[in-house]
Parts: structure tokens; C-alpha cells; sequence
């Protein structure tokens, strides 16, 4: 009798086992192929070879890149590179990138920025936050920008018990921003078994100040990009394994509650907003089994999607990039500013369009 409990509660963990698998490569999109789609001035960006997980532009039209990210699970072409934060004028005809200088104090060996966001003080000072990984852990690191010189002076490093996994932040305040929590587990392996696999939702979105540190959002799968309204009422944060993202009402008190989900067919990542017609624009992983099972014969391919009339009851969700991994690999971003497009990618190249 105990013989029979036992092979029957086997066998029903391996059926649930079965049939979360089956449903994990439906939700990876892993037999999905991209339909390219491509603007006609479009060309690859000289000197972004080794990644440009995030990008976030001033209103000046300066764009600071985040390249070098190493993250578990993706592929890792350029072991050798460091991480570097990269700048591209977008007023230029032809705009070149140019690697920032960084304080000498600065632990570069050990930089792997991920995602990034820019705050303009009330005396016009810039920073730039960035989320890096040093060894695998999760900090906020807040460099001051110096413009003439092309550099970045490294201020403070946050850490706290609640920026684990972060993916990515947007700054509200001096030192008060959001950040997302893409898993759980801070085990890259265990996360996707127990938490992706199983489709558990157990991330969310933190505010942090100094004073204060809290959950204002939860119940993601895998919360990733966010990022704020022109009119900084709303907060929209993607769901990458549920392919969506999140409208969120930002309070006084920093607490956000849920409007709305805009469901997408794609893995959304990163998400900026164009500051001349609010619209969203999402870089996205058409296949994540591509990306984690990385096969440079058949790579995993980009698409570029941009949401517009966010808040109306129909969003207008249009593919502007996409394509199958033979020019752009593993997309993770895009921006636009004044007809112009940067598309870039987790590990790969960068692509610049004139719209
Ligand atoms: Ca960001
Ligand atoms: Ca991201």
C-alpha cells in the first residue's frame, strides 16, 4: 500500500513536472521564428560589440549605453571585455560612442552593469544610477556625469537586503528611485526550475530612499524593465515571462497600485518612453529558448515594439524592428529620439535607425 502512495504521488509530480515544461516552452515562445521588419536607413553601431543591455537618453539627446553584462544563463561571447558605460550623441549626423572615463577609486574589474537610469538635479547636475553586479551580488552604484570631460565621478554604492536580482531601475529623486526584482532565488538555475518552470510569481517592484525601503509592487514572474511617464503619474513595468507590462499609479507616498496590463506575444525587457508622444517603446526577445540554449547557427533574434495611446482603453501595439538574430541578437532595449532609433541587446551588437 505505502509502494502504491509512493508511485502514485510520482507519478502525478512527474505529470505536473511534464505539463509546467510543456508550458514553460509555450510561454518562452520556443518554437516561435520573427518575421523581420526593418526601417530602410538602419546600420550597425561601430565600437558596441560586446552588449548594450540598457540605454537611457537626456533630454539633450546624450544616451548613456550600459554594455558588458554578464548574467547567468546568457551567453557570454567576449569574456575578456570589461564593463563600460558608453556615450552616443543622437544630434550628431553619424554619432560615434565613446567609453566614459570612471573614477579611479572605482572597482572596474569587477563592473557588470545592467540596467541604468538618469537624474537631472535642480542645479542642472546629472547622474547616472546603474545597476551592477559585482560577483554576482546586486548594488545601485550613483556616478556624478561630467560632460567636458567625458566622465563619470562614482559617489555611493547602495546596497540593502531588498536589491536582490535587480534588473532594472528608474530615479524619481536624488537617491529615490524603483527597482525591479527579475527572480526570487538569487540562484540564476534554481530560479528558472522552481520559479520559471513552475511559474511561480513571486517578484515585485521596490522604492528605495534612504530613510525608507519598500515593496510597492508584487506578484511579477519576472519583473524586468521600468520606467516612468512624461507626466510622471505612471510607472510601467515589464513582466518578461508573462509578456506584458504593468501600468502602474504612482502616489505621494511613492506607492503604486495597478491600472492596467498591456498583453504583449513577446518577452518584454526593457522599456523607455518617447518624451515627444509618450509612447512606449519595448525591446523584446521574440524566443528566450534561443537565448538560453545559444546556438550561433540558429541565434536568438530582436524585436522592437512600441505601444502607443498607452492609457486609452486599445493601445496601439506596432512591431518597428525585427529580426532574426543574422544582423541583431538577443535585443533588450530601444530608444528613440527625434525620428532617430537605438536598438540594443544583452550581449551582442547595437543598431542605429533614422525613422
Ligand atoms: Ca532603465
Ligand atoms: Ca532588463
Amino acid at each position: 500500500m505505502g509502494k502504491l502512495v509512493v508511485l502514485t504521488l510520482l507519478g502525478a509530480a512527474l505529470a505536473l513536472i511534464g505539463e509546467r515544461l510543456v508550458a514553460f516552452r509555450q510561454r518562452v515562445n520556443a518554437s516561435r521564428e520573427v518575421e523581420p521588419v526593418e526601417p530602410q536607413n538602419c546600420h550597425l553601431v561601430e565600437g558596441l560589440e560586446h552588449g548594450s543591455e540598457d540605454i537611457d537618453v537626456l533630454p539633450s539627446g546624450l544616451a548613456f549605453i550600459s554594455s558588458g553584462l554578464r548574467y547567468p544563463g546568457m551567453p557570454d561571447l567576449a569574456p575578456d571585455e570589461l564593463g563600460k558605460i558608453f556615450l552616443m550623441d543622437l544630434n550628431e549626423k553619424n554619432p560615434k560612442v565613446q567609453a566614459l572615463k570612471m573614477s579611479d577609486d572605482f572597482d572596474k574589474a569587477s563592473f557588470n552593469p545592467h540596467g541604468i537610469s538618469t537624474f537631472i538635479d535642480k542645479d542642472h547636475t546629472v547622474y547616472l544610477y546603474v545597476v551592477n553586479h559585482p560577483d554576482l551580488k546586486s548594488t545601485v552604484e550613483i556616478f556624478k556625469f561630467e560632460e567636458q570631460q567625458r566622465s563619470l565621478i562614482h559617489l555611493k554604492t547602495i546596497q540593502h537586503e531588498l536589491l536582490k536580482s535587480v534588473n532594472d531601475i528608474v530615479v524619481v529623486g536624488p537617491e529615490q528611485f524603483y527597482a525591479t526584482r527579475d527572480r526570487y532565488s538569487t540562484n540564476f538555475f534554481l530560479a528558472l526550475f522552481f520559479e520559471m518552470v513552475m511559474d511561480l510569481h513571486w517578484t515585485y517592484v521596490l522604492f528605495y530612499t534612504p530613510r525608507e525601503v519598500k515593496v510597492v509592487a508584487k506578484g511579477f514572474s519576472s519583473a524586468n524593465g521600468i520606467t516612468i511617464s512624461p507626466d510622471k503619474k505612471y510607472i510601467y513595468v515589464a513582466d518578461i515571462m508573462d509578456k506584458n507590462i504593468h501600468v502602474m499609479k504612482k502616489h505621494d507616498n511613492w506607492d503604486l497600485t495597478p491600472l492596467k496590463v498591456i498583453q504583449l506575444g513577446t518577452l518584454v525587457d526593457n522599456l523607455s518612453v518617447d518624451p515627444d508622444t509618450g509612447d512606449i517603446w519595448a525591446g523584446c526577445h521574440p524566443n528566450v529558448m534561443k537565448l538560453l540554449m545559444y546556438n550561433p547557427q540558429d541565434p536568438p533574434g530582436s524585436e522592437v515594439l512600441r505601444i502607443q495611446n498607452v492609457l486609452s482603453d486599445q493601445p496601439r501595439i506596432g512591431t518597428e524592428y525585427a529580426n532574426n538574430g543574422s544582423v541583431l541578437q538577443g535585443s533588450s532595449v530601444a530608444v528613440v529620439y527625434h525620428g532617430k532609433l537605438l536598438v540594443g541587446t544583452v550581449f551582442h551588437k547595437a543598431v542605429y535607425c533614422v525613422l
